[in-house]
């Protein structure tokens, strides 16, 4: 394996605890959720973790979409690669969070707010299919002045990579555009996962104003659609190509990197644009058969951590590419945004 910088790859959002069970339909009318989706919790929502846990013998397991990102690059880099910002509360679940992310290995540096509890997420498995409803808690008060206080600040100018996880729109904008602002001014590579077509939607004015610093861009065909839908885009919300296309040219601050634009579709091919080239690529994925599967969640986020692993240890971007698609298909047969120990090897 090449040697790799220590903390090479700095990532970024919200840390949660997923409270994770199987559910039903009756289940998904209750709080009037869809069987495939990502919201915050409104008032509404807020008894459903009582009712998991209590009724549906829900599991605790760490979430957070980028730290579960973080801590599969983590799972592929060598040891101390990989380090994880965020806020929590001083509490059980912050407590369980930071025992998952040993683990692997994953160092994470939280921003600790003692009045307020750990952001958590419901989670209903239906099929193949999950739905997630976020209280974030904590997670909710990252602030700039973490991000700038000099011990992780110098974890920043150190490092070579930033990921961050779209979920952040709603929470700290500045912390995103000031990680943008420094990779661009110090030519390293800003990655930006949308997360979810709400972020697209109604978090769209600090999304679009961080595009100019995306190096890299990772969505889901859904939410590409919501993107295209919100931008007004002039192709179907089907036509993946066309928007890996439109991401990969939008204008760019740092012209020393072509931008590269990754929509992944499930089982369908994921689908690569870069920036002045007119060739979309497309990248089988690593199928199983649907015994196999555990759960989805999580795969999303399993497959940008064996992306931004690839990128990080100066891969192609096929094989960076062919990366994630490997830690996604690992990641779906544990429970959870889970990887499987005894570790395996790509
Ligand atoms: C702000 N929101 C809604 C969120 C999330 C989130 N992570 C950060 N912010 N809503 C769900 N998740 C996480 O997504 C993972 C699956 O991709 C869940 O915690 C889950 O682990």
């Amino acid at each position: 394996m090449a040697a790799t910088k220590e903390y090479a790859l700095v990532c970024l959002e919200n840390p949660l605890l997923d409270i994770q069970a199987v559910g039903d339909k009756a289940l998904l009318d209750k709080y009037g959720l869809k069987d495939n989706d990502a919201i915050l919790a409104e008032e509404k929502h807020i008894p459903i973790y009582e009712d998991l846990l209590s009724n549906y013998d829900a599991k605790l397991i760490a979430g957070g979409a980028a730290q579960n990102t973080a801590r599969g690059a983590q799972y592929i880099l060598p040891p101390n690669s990989v380090v994880y910002f965020g806020g929590v509360g001083d509490d059980k679940y912050a407590a369980t969070l930071r025992d998952a992310v040993k683990q692997v290995g994953l160092r994470v540096e939280y921003r600790v707010d003692p009045k307020i509890p750990t952001g958590r997420c419901g989670v209903v498995i239906t099929g193949h299919n999950r739905s997630l409803v976020t209280d974030l808690g904590a997670a909710n008060h990252y602030d700039l002045e973490h991000l700038k206080r000099d011990d992780i600040w110098k974890l920043v100018q150190g490092a070579e990579y930033f990921y961050v996880g779209g979920y952040h729109f709603t929470v700290c904008p500045q912390a995103i555009q000031t990680l943008g602002e420094e990779a661009a001014a110090a030519n390293k590579a800003f990655i930006v996962n949308v997360s979810a077509p709400f972020i697209a939607e109604f978090f769209k004015d600090p999304l679009d104003a961080s595009s100019k610093y995306w190096d890299y861009v990772i969505c889901n065909e859904t939410e590409a659609a919501s993107y295209a839908k919100s931008h007004a885009l002039p192709y179907a919300e089907t036509d993946v190509a066309a928007i890996a296309k439109h991401l990969a040219n939008l204008p760019k601050e740092n012209s020393k990197r072509a931008r590269v634009a990754v929509i992944t579709q499930g089982t369908e091919p994921t689908i690569v644009a870069q920036q002045g080239s007119d060739d979309v690529k497309q990248f089988p994925v690593h199928a199983i058969a649907k015994e196999q599967i555990n759960d989805t969640n999580g795969a999303g986020d399993a497959f940008a951590g064996g992306f931004v692993a690839g990128l990080v240890q100066g891969k192609s971007l096929e094989e960076s590419v062919d990366m994630g698609q490997w830690l996604a298909r690992l990641s779906i047969q544990e429970l959870g945004p889970s990887y499987p120990f005894p570790k395996q090897t790509y």
